[in-house]
């Protein structure tokens, strides 16, 4: 049995226990439970804050975890990355109060930064070759100059509105960052198998992803040029349509793909679009 860690509650919670049920992994996730074992794969969920996840994953409390690749590589584990997961993507980033004069990352020399991340922002400012103080807090960095705490922060960002409503301006990134596949050194050969076997499921959604099944009818005639723009995975899926003359074509497209063919689809005779979501891709 694999002991899979992922995070309790947070951001991370809800995309990791959907990407284990589109992997067909099917378990209970009631709130205030810590474990679940799962009736059709021999894995154990346990529910964990996502700061114990590296630890208890180098310890072989779990055997293999998700979690974000900034808290991986801020406690400094050794575990294996396996795989990377494309959700919770964010950037560890140096901000400073907007109109402060920044020339480059030498003006945070002598700063007193603020920041949850200690270890990344030390790592980032000795090989720029600045030294700066970093005060470490755990919690409401972006209020830290504000408050006179700090003169900047070093914090996670995505969309940027925290840093913009705090009055701060993005001048370094640290590290860019997103949900991984962790796992322990030191697996028994059982449990490799195990992961290989969940490692395929985890491959087959995570390529479905960015991709869309198209299906469009056309006149006969039309097939091959249709065809030249839909080339699928080895080439369009062609069926008779009950109307003499007509066919549908199917085929798998790139998400962007679709924009820049639909109106040479519609100039080669092509009705009746669909475009559908993919679940899971095996190659
Ligand atoms: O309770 P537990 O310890 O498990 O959770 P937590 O509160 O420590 O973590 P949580 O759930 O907030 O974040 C989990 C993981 O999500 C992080 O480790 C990152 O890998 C990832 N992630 C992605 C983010 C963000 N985006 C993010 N924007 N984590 C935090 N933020 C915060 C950031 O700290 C700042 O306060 O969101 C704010 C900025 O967001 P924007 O959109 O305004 O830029
Ligand atoms: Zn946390």
């Amino acid at each position: 049995m694999l002991r899979l860690a992922v995070q309790k509650s947070g951001r991370l919670s809800d995309k990791s226990i959907d990407l284990l049920h589109r992997c067909g992994i099917r378990f209970s996730h009631p709130k205030g439970r810590l474990r679940a074992v799962s009736d059709n794969f021999p894995v154990e969920i346990l529910y964990l804050r996502d700061d114990d996840i590296p630890g208890y994953v180098e310890d072989g409390v779990a055997d293999i975890g998700m979690v974000g690749e900034n808290v991986v590589l801020e406690k400094g584990v050794q575990v294996e990355t396996i795989r990377r997961l494309g959700f919770g993507r964010c950037r560890l980033a140096i901000a400073l109060p907007k109109g402060d004069a920044y020339e480059g990352v030498t003006s945070l020399a002598g700063r007193h930064i603020a920041t949850s991340y200690p270890r990344l922002l030390g790592d980032f400012l000795s090989k720029a070759g600045v030294e700066a103080s970093i005060h470490e807090i755990s919690g409401s960095v972006e209020i830290a100059p504000g408050i006179g705490l700090a003169d900047g922060i070093c914090d996670l960002v995505s969309t940027g509105s925290t840093l913009l409503s705090n009055g701060l301006a993005e001048v370094e990134t640290v590290l860019k960052s997103e949900a991984v596949l962790v796992g322990s050194r030191s697996l028994s050969d059982e449990k490799k198998a195990l992961l290989d076997r969940l490692c395929f499921r985890v491959d087959s959604v995570l390529k479905a992803r960015g991709y869309h099944y198209v299906l469009l009818n056309a006149p006969i005639e039309s097939v091959d040029r249709i065809a030249a723009l839909l080339p699928g995975m080895r080439s369009p899926t062609v069926v008779p349509l009950a109307e003499e003359g007509w066919v549908s074509m199917h085929s798998v497209l790139d998400d962007d793909a679709f924009w820049t063919v639909v109106d040479q689809l519609k100039e080669a005779g092509a009705e009746g679009m669909l475009v559908v979501p993919i679940d899971k891709m095996v190659i």
